[in-house]
């Protein structure tokens, strides 16, 4: 079985802002588990385990909702935690841009792999770069004041141009993510 899932690839320069922010954010101390900033994407569909043999259908499903998706452009602003500030088991970063074109591709994924046996998603989508997944309590304090001081993070604007099939292993050191596909938009 294969754990995966659909997701927005995040260009360089973004990854090196966002390993900036980091940087900034691990001075305060605390117990996180820093997301790589290479590893960083923008997940729009988490597919869970799945066999060899469903890869070329989903591939497939992506490619042709793809055929129908015309580029658009996202920009890397403000930050925040989930669930919220004060229980921050999530770090992440948000997203402006054009934002009616991503919910747009998101419900096309949904509406893509549904045939294929993936439930709609019932929770709102909440657009986000996961910079983090908080371990502990310790300094706490201290790692909501840095985000809170970092809520003017802004990073360069990217066009999104395809999406992509993610294998995700997970490793002690941190979840690997192996592109298996990618369907580029061809409007
Ligand atoms: P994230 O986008 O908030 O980081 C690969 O595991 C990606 O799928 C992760 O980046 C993760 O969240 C997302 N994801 C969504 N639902 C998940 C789940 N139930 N288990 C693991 N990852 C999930």
């Amino acid at each position: 079985m294969i754990r995966a899932f659909v997701a927005l690839e995040v260009p360089e320069t973004v990854q090196e802002a966002l390993g900036q922010i980091q940087g900034r954010l691990k001075k305060m101390g605390g117990s996180v588990g820093w997301v790589r900033p290479d590893r960083v994407h923008l997940t729009l569909k988490f597919l869970g385990s799945v066999s060899e043999e469903s890869i070329p259908p989903i591939a497939e499903a992506l490619k042709e909702l793809s055929s129908r998706t015309a580029p658009f452009e996202l920009r890397p602003k403000g930050c925040g935690a989930f669930p919220s500030m004060k229980q921050m088991r999530v770090i992440w970063i948000g997203l402006a841009g054009d934002m009616k074109a991503l919910s747009g591709l998101k419900k096309g994924v949904e509406e893509a792999l549904r045939p294929l046996g993936f439930p709609l998603e019932d929770r709102p989508f909440k657009p986000h770069l996961t910079l983090g997944r908080v371990k502990g309590r310790q300094r706490l304090r201290s790692l909501q004041e840095g985000l809170l001081a970092e809520q003017a993070f802004e990073a360069e604007a990217f066009d999104v141009r395809e999406v992509v099939l993610y294998k995700s292993d997970l490793r002690p050191e941190g979840a690997i993510y192996t592109p298996l596909f990618r369907a580029s938009f061809n409007l």
